[in-house]
C-alpha cells in the first residue's frame, strides 16, 4: 500500500463519519456511529491496519496524520452527543412549571417528653449541672442497696418492679445513675439524670414506662437554702417567675430531710376556681405537687465512699410525664404513648 491511498483512506472516514452523523436521529443510532468508527474493530481501526505494510521512512507521517484523524473524528463525534444532550434538556424543561408549588418534605416534630428533658437539662447545664446517662437494665446495688433502701421495701418487691434475674431490673428511678456518677467522680459534683424508669403499674394514670429526671450537687457546705434556691430558680424558669413555690416535709429513704415541692397551681394561678368552678388541675387547693427532693442521707454517702463530715448535698427527683402535662394542659397521660401524629405534630 502507498502512502497516498494510506491517507486517503483517513480522510475520506471523516466524510463517511459527517454523514453517517448527519443521519443519527437518536442517542442509541449515535452510539452505532461510534462503534462503527471508533471501536476497536471499526472503520478506523481497520484503516490503520494498512499502517505495518507502508515503507518504514513513510510510518512516522503516517501515524502523526492517523492521530489527528482520530481526534478529529472524537471531537466530531462529541459535538453531535452534546448536541443531543442539550436537545433532550430543552425536551424536559418543555414540561417543567416552574410555577407549580414544590413537595413539602414531611419533617418530623420532637416528642413533648424530649422536649421537657431537653429544657430542664439546659436550665441546669446552665447552672454548671452536667448530663449523665446509663444502663436501663440496673443492679440492685445500684437501685436500691446503695440508695438506702431496705430489704423489706415494697418497691424490692416483685409486685411492684421488673425484675429480669433475681439480682437484675429495669431501674425503678434514675438515682442509680447518680449513685454511678458518685462513684466515679470526687466532690464537688452536680449533675442531672434523665431518662426512662420501669416500674409494674398499668392504668389511666400509670404507664409501665414513663421518664425522670433526678439531680444532685455534692460539695463541702451544701445546705438546704442551696436546694431551695436552686430548685425555686428552677421552677421559675420552667413556670414563669410569677409562680411561688412552697416546701413541704416528707420522707425519701435516701434523703434526709427530705420535702416535696408545690408550685401554685399552673391553671388557676393558685384561686382553686376557673370561672366561678372547681380547678381540675388542683382541687381546688391552689397548689400542685411537683417534685420531691433533700439532704443525701449520710448512709448513701458511705455507700459511694464520700465522708458525710466532710461533705453534704442536695437531691431532687421529678416526673417528666407529670412536668409536661402541667406545661402543656395535659388531662390525660396516655396519649404520650399513642404515637398519634395529630397530638405530636402540635409540639414544635
Ligand atoms: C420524687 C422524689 C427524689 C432523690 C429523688 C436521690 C438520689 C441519690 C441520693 C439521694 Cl443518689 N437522693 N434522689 C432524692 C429525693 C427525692 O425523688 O418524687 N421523684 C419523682
Amino acid at each position: 500500500m502507498s502512502l497516498t491511498t494510506f491517507l486517503a483512506e483517513l480522510d475520506g472516514l471523516i466524510q463517511e463519519l459527517e454523514k453517517d452523523l448527519d443521519k443519527a436521529s437518536s442517542i442509541s443510532q449515535l452510539e452505532e456511529v461510534r462503534i462503527r468508527y471508533l471501536s476497536r474493530k471499526g472503520r478506523l481501526a481497520e484503516v490503520m491496519k494498512g499502517l505495518p505494510k507502508l515503507a518504514p521512512e513513510e510510518r512516522p507521517e503516517a501515524g502523526r496524520k492517523a492521530n489527528e484523524i482520530k481526534e478529529k473524528l472524537s471531537s466530531l463525534w462529541e459535538a453531535k452527543k452534546r448536541f443531543f444532550e442539550q436537545k433532550e434538556k430543552e425536551e424536559r424543561l418543555r414540561d417543567f412549571d416552574p410555577t407549580l408549588p414544590g413537595r413539602i418534605p414531611p419533617v418530623g416534630t420532637l416528642h413533648p417528653i424530649t422536649l421537657v428533658i431537653e429544657e430542664v437539662s439546659a436550665i441546669f447545664t446552665s447552672l454548671g449541672f452536667e448530663v449523665v446517662l446509663g444502663p436501663e437494665v440496673e443492679t440492685d446495688f445500684y437501685n436500691f442497696e446503695a440508695l438506702n433502701i431496705p430489704p423489706e421495701h415494697p418497691a424490692r418487691d416483685m409486685q411492684d418492679s421488673l425484675y429480669i434475674t433475681d439480682k437484675t431490673l429495669l431501674r425503678t428511678h434514675t438515682s442509680p445513675l447518680q449513685v454511678r456518677t458518685m462513684l466515679a467522680k470526687k466532690p464537688p459534683v452536680a449533675a442531672i439524670a434523665p431518662g426512662k424508669v420501669y416500674r409494674r403499674d398499668s392504668d389511666l394514670t400509670h404507664s409501665p414506662m414513663f421518664h425522670q429526671i433526678e439531680g444532685f450537687l455534692v460539695d463541702k457546705k451544701v445546705t438546704m437554702a442551696d436546694l431551695r434556691g436552686t430548685l425555686t430558680l428552677f421552677l421559675h424558669r420552667v413556670f414563669g417567675s410569677e409562680t411561688r413555690v412552697r416546701f413541704r416535709p416528707s420522707f425519701f429513704p435516701f434523703t434526709e430531710p427530705s420535702a416535696e415541692v408545690d408550685i401554685s397551681c399552673v391553671m388557676c394561678g393558685g384561686k382553686g376556681k376557673v370561672a366561678g368552678k372547681t380547678c381540675r388541675v388542683c382541687k381546688e387547693t391552689g397548689w400542685v405537687e411537683i417534685l420531691g427532693c433533700g439532704m443525701i442521707d449520710p448512709a448513701v454517702f458511705k455507700m459511694v465512699n464520700y465522708d458525710p463530715e466532710e461533705y453534704s448535698g442536695f437531691a431532687f427527683g421529678l416526673g417528666v410525664e407529670r412536668i409536661a402535662m402541667l406545661k402543656y394542659s395535659i388531662g390525660d397521660l396516655r396519649i404520650f404513648f399513642d404515637n398519634n401524629l395529630r397530638f405530636l405534630k402540635q409540639f414544635v
